[in-house]
C-alpha cells in the first residue's frame, strides 16, 4: 500500500535556510550571514551530546519483557548530582551505539539507542518511510527545559531522499539511522480507518546539529542538537524517476548520497534522470521486462526475483497475481549495465 505523505508536518517543510548575503540597496552596504564552521561547531555539539548522554538515564527495565513498545514508552530522566542510576534504568551513555560519518566536509559522531529492531522490511536510504516520532532539543534539555518541538500521534510519511536536489533540507541523520531498523508488522486497517501495526523498530537517535538543521531554525534556534524518539512502521521502496531502477541502486559510488551520481554529466543526477547514460534510449527501455502470472488458486508461489531484477507493478484479481519486473541487462558483458552504457542502445520494449 502507498504511504500517504502529510505535507503539513513541520519537519517536511524546507527549513534549511541559509542566507548567504543580502544587499542593502539604500547605502550599498552588504550584510553577510556567515554560517558556523562545521568542524568547530561539531566539537561543541559533541561535548553537549556527551554531556547529555552521561547525565541522563532511561527506563531500560521496561523493555526487557513484553513487546509492541511505543516511542511514548521511552522515559528519559536527568541524573541528579550525587544520584546513582536507579534499578531497572540505564545511563544513556552505557546503552547507545556511537556511529561516525562525514557530511559536507566535516566528521560527525551520532548516537543510536536501539530498543527494538523491528520485524518487517528495512528501508534503503532513499526510501519512503512511515513513522511516529517526537523531536526535542538536547541543548534545551541540558538547560532544564525539555520541550518537544515536533511530534506525531498519527503516522506520517517521510521521504528519506528529497525528490530533487534539495537534500540539505532534510535531516541527514535520518537516511543513516532508519536503515539500521526494520518496519513493524502490518495488521490491517480497523473500522475507524486507522492503520494497525505491531512491533515497530523502536529507538532514539541523538544527533548533532550538523546532521540535523544546522543553521536552520526548525527547533526554534540554530545549531541545536536533537533527539528523536521514533517508531518505524512501514517502508516503501522509492524510484524517484520511475525508470525501473530503485533510487538506492542509482547511488553508483555507494556513498549514501544520490545527488552526486550523474552518469551522463547532464546536471541531472541519475536518480532523477530517465535516460541515465544520455544515449536517447530511456532507462526503462534498456531494462528487460518480464511478466509473471501466479495463480494462488492453484497454490502457485510467487517468483523469487534475482538480485538485478526489480518489481514494477502488481495486480491481483480473483487470486491471480500479475507481477511485472525489469531486469538489468549487460549485453556486451563489460560490467557496465546497458542503461549506464552510452555505447549500447538496445530498446528491450521494442524487441
Ligand atoms: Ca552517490
Ligand atoms: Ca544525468
Ligand atoms: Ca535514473
Ligand atoms: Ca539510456
Amino acid at each position: 500500500m502507498k504511504i500517504k505523505i502529510l505535507k503539513s508536518s513541520l519537519l517536511l517543510m524546507l527549513l534549511f535556510i541559509v542566507v548567504v548575503s543580502c544587499n542593502n540597496d539604500d547605502d550599498g552596504d552588504t550584510v553577510t550571514f556567515v554560517e558556523e564552521d562545521r568542524t568547530e561547531q561539531q566539537a561543541k555539539d559533541k561535548d553537549s551530546l556527551v554531556a547529555y548522554l552521561t547525565s541522563h538515564y532511561y527506563n531500560s527495565g521496561f523493555f526487557e519483557t513484553g513487546s509492541n513498545f511505543k516511542y511514548t514508552d521511552i522515559v528519559i530522566t536527568p541524573l541528579e548530582e550525587g544520584e546513582e542510576v536507579p534499578e531497572n534504568h540505564t545511563l544513556l551513555m552505557s546503552a547507545v551505539e556511537e556511529r561516525t560519518t562525514t557530511h559536507l566536509g566535516a566528521s560527525y559522531e551520532y548516537y543510536i539507542l536501539n530498543l527494538f529492531e523491528g520485524e518487517g522490511d528495512s528501508p534503503n536510504f532513499t526510501d519512503l518511510i512511515l513513522v511516529r516520532y517526537s523531536g526535542s532539543s538536547v541543548n534545551d534539555a541540558l538547560d532544564g527545559n525539555y520541550e518537544v518541538f515536533d511530534s506525531t500521534v498519527t503516522p506520517v510519511g517521510i521521504p528519506l531522499q528529497a525528490d530533487g536536489t534539495n537534500n540539505a533540507a532534510f535531516v541527514r541523520a535520518w537516511p543513516l539511522v532508519f536503515p539500521e531498523f526494520k518496519a513493524a508488522m502490518f495488521d490491517g486497517i480497523d473500522e475507524n480507518g486507522n492503520l494497525n501495526f505491531t512491533n515497530p523498530g523502536l529507538g532514539v537517535m541523538f544527533i548533532p546539529s550538523g546532521l540535523a538543521y544546522f543553521s536552520g531554525v526548525a527547533t526554534g534556534s540554530s545549531y541545536d542538537n536533537i533527539m528523536f524518539k521514533f517508531e518505524l512502521l512501514q517502508v516503501q521502496v522509492e524510484d524517484h524517476d520511475n525508470d525501473g531502477i530503485p533510487s538506492y541502486i542509482e547511488d553508483r559510488n555507494t556513498d549514501l548520497y544520490v545527488i552526486d551520481d550523474d552518469t551522463d554529466d547532464d546536471g541531472r543526477p541519475d536518480f532523477i534522470d530517465i535516460d541515465d547514460d544520455g544515449d536517447l534510449v530511456l532507462t526503462i527501455d534498456e531494462l528487460i521486462p518480464t511478466t509473471y502470472t501466479v495463480d494462488t488458486n492453484l497454490g502457485e508461489e510467487e517468483p523469487v526475483l534475482a538480485a538485478n531484477e526489480f518489481e514494477r507493478s502488481r495486480t491481483e484479481i480473483d487470486g491471480i497475481i500479475t507481477i511485472k519486473t525489469v531486469t538489468i541487462a549487460d549485453s556486451n558483458n563489460d560490467g557496465t549495465p546497458d542503461y549506464l552504457d552510452p555505447n549500447i542502445s538496445i530498446n528491450y520494449n521494442e524487441i
